[in-house]
């Protein structure tokens, strides 16, 4: 039975902390979807489809990922497309309580998709997508934060 994973997010952009997330489900699971959603607390700056390019572009050398997006709840999404589990990236404590609150929703939602965690490489331990926009604003490097497509796009956004 080929296992199927899913990674949701904002991906608003997409960073080199998502993709070491992304990275390490593609060796676990024998598909990744990556795929967007609409997180309710955040105003985004790239549009859905922009943010789906950025992470086609991003996550082309790796074969078993796929980028997808949907507007509604992720677990609908994880019951259409018969996935096994989700998975989520863990940066420090502080995401642990936020994930346990969205983790305890989705399971009331689907008792059959489990959640995984993964632990980022801790030089990616700081990274968020809200502080590289914040960064990139005002002209800051951040070639070694984020892929080289999201690096332009992002100065493309703010010139
Ligand atoms: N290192 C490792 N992992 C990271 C890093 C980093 N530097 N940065 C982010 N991550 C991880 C996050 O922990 C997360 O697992 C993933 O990457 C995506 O992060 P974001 O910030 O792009 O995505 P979120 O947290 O905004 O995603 C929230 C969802 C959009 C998934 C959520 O709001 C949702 O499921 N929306 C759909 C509606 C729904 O079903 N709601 C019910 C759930 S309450």
């Amino acid at each position: 039975m080929t296992k199927l994973a899913i990674c949701p997010g904002s991906f608003d952009p997409v960073t080199n902390g998502h993709l070491d997330i992304i990275e390490r489900a593609s060796k676990v699971f024998d598909h990744v979807i990556v795929a967007v959603f609409h997180n309710e607390s955040k105003a985004p700056l790239f549009t859905v489809e922009e943010r789906m390019k950025l992470l086609s572009e991003a996550t082309e050398h790796i074969e078993n990922v796929s980028v997808d997006s949907h507007d509604g709840l992720l677990m609908d999404y994880a019951r259409e497309k018969e996935a096994q589990a989700i998975v989520r990236g863990l940066r420090a404590i502080s995401d642990f309580e936020y994930e346990l609150q969205i983790t305890s929703m989705n399971r009331k939602l689907n008792e059959d998709v489990e959640t995984f965690f993964v632990m980022t490489n801790n030089k990616y331990s700081f990274l968020s997508s809200s502080m590289v926009k914040e960064v990139a604003k005002y002209d800051a490097n951040v070639s070694d934060l984020v892929p080289l497509c999201v690096e332009q796009a992002l100065k493309n956004k703010f010139e």
